[in-house]
């Protein structure tokens, strides 16, 4: 596909279009749980279309042709959305909302806190189907949601600088350190999880007397 043909920017104009209605849908449903439980579990909310080159990059990698079917069949995460949490324990209340929400449909679920990938990445990822209503029809689109914590964020983020600057030859030094600062984070968030029970309840006792 030497340049963007026809299919592509109809594959496109769907993609963007599910992108809007998800961050739609989402933020209405944070707004909700906030007017509900008086507290919000979310500290921000990013979203992307996935570039052209990283499409194709991917498709390579995978050894499939770069053709519209490939993409609409084997690249799942071309819609993205990421929910940032302050605390673990809101990395599942938010799955909870969104597997709840009629507006979504989540098909596959990866537990990546409970089984961390051997970087040590750790995340929550759904990949659902957004309905999107064109003149011709409902179509259901898919989209990868990547739920984590700031201090999961935090590490990603570096992780994603080094695999960028390194192409896949990561020193070793390197990829130890990281495994170790993902330990650490793991850490750290039960930590927080412990400290913001702890606060909460003796907050709940001075509130009874
Ligand atoms: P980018 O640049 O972030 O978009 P699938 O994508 O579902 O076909 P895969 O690769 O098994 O298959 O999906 P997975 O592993 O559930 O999710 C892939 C995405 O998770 C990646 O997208 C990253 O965003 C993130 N991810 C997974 N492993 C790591 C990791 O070790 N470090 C970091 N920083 N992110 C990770 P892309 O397309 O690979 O990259």
């Amino acid at each position: 596909m030497e340049e963007l043909t026809e299919d592509y920017e109809e594959l496109l104009l769907k993609y963007n279009a599910a992108l809007k209605t998800l961050e739609t849908q989402i933020a209405i449903l944070i707004q909700d749980y906030e007017f509900k439980n008086h507290y919000n579990p979310v500290e921000h909310v990013k979203s992307r279309i996935k570039s052209y080159d990283s499409i194709v990059n991917k498709l390579k990698s995978r050894d499939y042709d770069v053709t519209v079917e490939n993409i609409e069949n084997h690249i799942h995460d071309v819609v993205g959305l990421r929910i940032v949490c302050s605390f673990l324990s809101d990395v599942y209340a938010i799955v909870k909302l969104l597997e709840d929400s009629d507006q979504i449909t989540v098909h596959t679920k990866k537990d990546y806190i409970s089984n961390p990938k051997d970087s040590g990445y750790s995340s929550y990822h759904l990949l659902v189907y957004v309905p999107v209503y064109l003149i011709d029809g409902v179509e259901m689109v898919e989209a990868e949601i990547q739920i984590r914590t700031v201090a999961m964020d935090f590490w990603a983020s570096l992780d994603h600088k080094i695999r960028y600057k390194f192409k896949g030859e990561i020193p070793n030094e390197i990829q130890e350190n990281m495994y170790k600062c993902a330990l650490d984070i793991n850490d750290l968030d039960q930590k927080m999880v412990d400290m913001n029970n702890k606060m909460r309840t003796i907050i709940e006792d001075q509130e009874i007397i």
